[in-house]
């Protein structure tokens, strides 16, 4: 007897590729059921009253560090000397976290004792 080559391995019928969701493309792309990214978990910054900061100073750092006009600067700086603190905005983690830095570098270089820290919205 010759010499017989060795059959190829029998491969599964291919199914039509007509009737898969691509259209017979090859590539099967799965429906997502649910939102992939959840929205960013959100931060209040609240700055805090003491005796010893200047109205000014804190309605100035409101206004350059959360982008505040001048009269709502003012409301939100009254709004901690007479309740004990306020909300000065809200932001993303990152975001919110160098906001805090910003008004504590200003307080300490200033020389006041300005408090300010961040809180889960
Ligand atoms: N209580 C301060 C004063 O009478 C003013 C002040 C307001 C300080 C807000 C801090 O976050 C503050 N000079």
């Amino acid at each position: 007897m010759g010499f017989m080559p060795p059959e190829p391995p029998k491969l599964p019928p291919k199914a039509p590729t007509v009737n898969r969701p691509d259209g017979g493309q090859g590539a099967v792309v799965a429906e997502r059921k649910t939102a992939k990214t959840k929205p960013p978990r959100m931060f209040q910054v609240v700055m805090l009253n003491d005796d010893y900061t200047p109205m000014e100073f804190v309605v100035m750092v409101l206004q350059q560090t959360f982008k505040r006009d001048l009269e709502t600067a003012t409301q939100i700086m009254l709004k901690i000397h007479h309740e004990g603190r306020g909300v000065c905005g809200v932001y993303s983690k990152d975001v919110a976290a160098t906001k805090v830095e910003l008004v504590l570098a200003a307080a300490r270089r200033a020389g006041h004792p300005l408090q300010c820290i961040m809180e889960a919205a």
